[in-house]
């Protein structure tokens, strides 16, 4: 059985949901990001001291894209295709770490994670205008395909669109980004992601 270390309000939810759309079994191992991960037996799985980690039999894993990749490749298409459709996925999703996430981050530390004094309006707004520009680039990509790679979810989708989750959960203005709110709207209203949703908007 897959072990997901973590807890579903912290990024863990983007491997609760992959394992969902891959429709495997797992077991929630739960940790606490800020009071459970840097302890002996948790650095053994994670030792960035942070959350999600993953067991699968032998084979330990942190860094929650790189275990949604794991768990897409052991489920096969269509959440994994093959051939360059495989590459497609690793753009978008690498896009999605380094791209998308650090500027999603900063809106979302000066907007709503961080006590309100303790926002800063001038990094909010930075992290905006940076998150815009990406978004301006999915919109474009979006004309014409319901998904990342055309008609079909992957696990592409269910990266980006995790990595997006907060913003889209805590009311980012989406502006002209019309198509990706609509992906969003897409993504995050599946079967698997509303299973995923119900565990971490209960706890
Ligand atoms: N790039 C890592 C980031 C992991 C991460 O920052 N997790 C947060 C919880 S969502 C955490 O464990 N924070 C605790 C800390 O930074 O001390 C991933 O995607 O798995």
């Amino acid at each position: 059985m897959i072990r997901l270390h973590g807890t579903p309000k912290s990024r863990t939810f983007r491997c609760i949901w992959a394992a969902e759309e891959a429709g495997f079994a797992y077991e929630i191992v739960p940790v606490d990001a800020m009071r459970g991960a840097k302890t002996a037996e948790h650095l053994k799985v994670n030792p960035n001291g942070k959350v999600p980690a993953m067991e699968d039999g032998a084979l330990v894993l942190f860094e929650s894209l790189a275990i949604n990749l794991h768990l897409a490749a052991k489920a096969g298409p269509p959440l994994m295709p093959a051939g360059d459709d495989a590459s497609r996925v690793l753009q978008w999703t690498l896009w999605a770490a380094t791209e998308v996430e650090p500027a999603a981050m900063q809106w979302a530390y000066n907007s709503y994670l961080r006590p309100p004094a303790e926002r800063d309006p001038g990094q909010a707004a930075a992290g905006k205008a940076g998150l815009d520009a990406r978004l301006d680039v999915l919109e474009e990509h979006l004309k014409g395909r319901d998904f990342l790679l055309g008609p079909a979810f992957t696990i592409a989708d269910c990266n980006l669109a995790g990595v997006l989750y907060g913003a889209w959960a805590n009311k980012y203005d989406w502006g002209g980004h019309t198509r990706v709110k609509a992906w969003l709207d897409r993504c995050l209203n599946r079967p698997a992601a509303l299973r995923a949703r119900a565990l971490r908007e209960a706890a």
